[in-house]
């Protein structure tokens, strides 16, 4: 393996010979490699390669070209808001000045990497109980969101077909449900019916979108929270990463899938239930550093959807696992049997928390866009 990805390594376009390859697990889409390149003045450079996972995304030039033309405009609006304390992702070229190298895998089937310069000095974190850093977190998507708020939309490409149609989500799980090619349905069928129960709000924000009742962002649409690096140095963020979903959507699932993965006192997966709940703190937190940016720039029927947008896509990532584990883990990487289960229970349990918190929810929310609106 080692030996396979320094022939890739050789592909970019890179000063110097690569001295250390190391897999980064953090990330359940794509496989993730630091690369340490030693360079002709004999000082050491990081970079960051990853293979694109192309069953989950299947055009991945259109993807690339998305990403080149998001980083290149916020790059942009750094120097013209004076920006020096944050940073874009760097894509680095091949040799042959392509965004990504091909090759064939020992199968034969055809792989896609890339590279990134590595963000140096930074953390990304798979869960914070620091409200500084989710605060930055929150602030770092809504940065990126009001920072892209005039990109034209046009020039994206739709890398993953209704990311975040949660109604479309529940189809898929009632179809796979009646394949049911693994024979889990039946194992999982107190879970079937909590989804079932909540049908109706899987079409709330979608339906807005197609009514106009809501606009057409662009969005980041996979806003977790080891998608930002945080500076090591005073817990600001440095860079939002993890570009491949940046598509026209709405922003409440960039800020409740936020919520979900910030503020969640367990992590995705964690099976000890009565440790998952949504902590009060991290959710301000995270609602603050957000609305601290984005309140001037949001429409009524966004400001009144957002307690309700956590619930949704929780419920939505319940849906997504539920699914992958009865279709027999195909999307999600798993490490153990009944690892997608365990993700579905989990944010199960998290829907219900967060059903019972609605109401302070939503009362924070109106609070915060208050004193961000006057600020
Ligand atoms: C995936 O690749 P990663 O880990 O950042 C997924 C997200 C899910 C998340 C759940 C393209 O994100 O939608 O919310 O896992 N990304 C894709 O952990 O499906
Ligand atoms: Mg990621």
């Amino acid at each position: 393996m080692q030996e396979k990805i320094s022939k890739i390594v050789n592909m970019f376009n890179i000063d110097g010979i690569p001295v250390e390859i190391q897999k980064n697990n953090s990330g359940i889409i794509n496989n993730t490699y630091k690369v340490t390149f030693k360079q002709d003045d004999g000082t050491l450079k990081d970079y960051l390669l990853q293979k694109i996972n192309s069953s989950v995304f299947t055009e991945p030039y259109k993807l690339m070209k998305n990403i080149e033309g998001v980083t290149n405009y916020l790059k942009k609006k750094l120097i013209a808001n004076n920006d020096t304390k944050h940073k874009v992702l760097e894509i680095i070229k091949t040799k042959d000045n392509q965004s990504l190298c091909v090759t064939l895998s020992d199968s034969g089937s055809v792989e896609y990497y890339r590279m990134y310069e590595y963000i140096n000095n930074a953390i990304s974190y798979d869960r914070s109980t620091d409200t500084s850093i989710v605060f930055h977190t929150g602030k770092a998507f809504g940065n990126f969101q009001k920072n892209l708020s005039d990109y034209p939309m046009d020039k994206l490409d739709e890398t993953i077909k209704d990311f975040h149609d949660t109604g479309k989500r529940f189809q898929n799980l009632m179809r796979d449900i009646k394949i049911d090619p693994k024979n889990r349905a039946i194992e999982v069928a107190k879970e079937i019916v909590f989804v079932l129960k909540r049908e109706e709000i899987c079409s709330t924000i979608m339906s807005k979108i197609w009514s106009k009742d809501l606009p057409l962002r662009v969005t980041h649409n996979d806003t977790k929270v080891n998608n930002v690096m945080i500076n090591k140095d005073n817990a600001d963020y440095l860079a939002v990463i993890d570009l491949d979903t940046v598509m026209p959507g709405s922003m409440l699932f960039d800020y409740g899938d936020g919520i979900r993965s910030t503020s969640s006192h367990s992590s995705e997966d964690s099976t000890n239930l009565d440790e998952v709940y949504l902590d009060l703190e991290l959710f301000k937190s995270y609602t603050d550093g957000y609305l601290s940016e984005m309140a001037p720039y949001l429409t009524n029927n966004e400001l009144s959807l957002m307690g309700e947008s956590i619930r949704i896509i929780t419920l939505e990532l319940a849906i997504r696992f539920l699914s992958d584990y009865i279709n027999g883990d195909t999307y999600f990487k798993i490490d153990y049997e009944k690892h997608n289960l365990d993700r579905a229970r989990n944010q199960i349990k998290l829907v219900e928390d967060i059903e019972s918190k609605l109401d302070f929810i939503n009362q924070y929310i109106n609070q915060s866009y208050t004193k961000y609106l006057e600020k």
